[in-house]
């Protein structure tokens, strides 16, 4: 048997980063920046207080969009939410796109969390949604309700939503 131990020189490289330069303040998008696609939203009936809206945000600009906030007329109040070690929680910031890239809203994930929903949310039913970005500008979408039966055990024993009947935010 004959073994010859070898030493590879390895030339090191050095990769610099390039300094993202800033980008001209005079372009204006002409659309939104912010698209969403295959947007949908949780059925639900008014007893399950809750529901949540996913679908994939895709940024066309070339800088981050944060969205801060959103609305809709299916739900006075809606969150933002990510799911983490199985605990669903608000996302603090918000949802941050980078830019070009797309974040995808889904069970077990990021979502829109619809709280205390006025009427019942079926199959077909189509609810408008408005998200705000942080620099002011909105982007309205329509979802199309579902049903999907995962949702519920993930949310049920992510947030204890029926042991604090009240708000306890502060
Ligand atoms: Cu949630």
């Amino acid at each position: 048997m004959f073994t010859r131990p070898r030493f590879l020189a390895t030339a090191a490289t050095v990769i610099a980063a390039a300094a993202l330069a800033g980008c001209s303040s005079d372009a204006v998008p002409s659309g939104p920046e912010l698209t969403v696609t295959d947007p949908w939203v949780k059925t639900a009936a008014p007893e399950d207080m809750m529901s949540a809206a996913f679908g994939t945000l895709t940024n066309t600009t070339d800088h981050d969009v944060t969205v801060v906030a959103a609305t809709s007329d299916v739900s006075p109040e809606i969150q933002l939410h990510e799911v983490v070690g199985g605990q669903m929680q608000e996302k603090d910031g918000g949802l941050t796109i980078p830019a070009g890239a797309s974040l995808t809203l889904e069970p077990g994930g990021f979502h829109l969390m619809l709280m205390g929903i006025p009427a019942a949310i079926v199959a077909g039913d189509e609810a408008t949604f408005t998200l705000e970005l942080s620099d002011g500008e909105t982007v309205t979408f329509t979802a199309t309700a579902k049903d999907f039966d995962g949702a519920n055990e993930s949310y049920g024993s992510g947030m204890d939503m029926s042991a604090s009947p009240e708000p306890s935010e502060g």
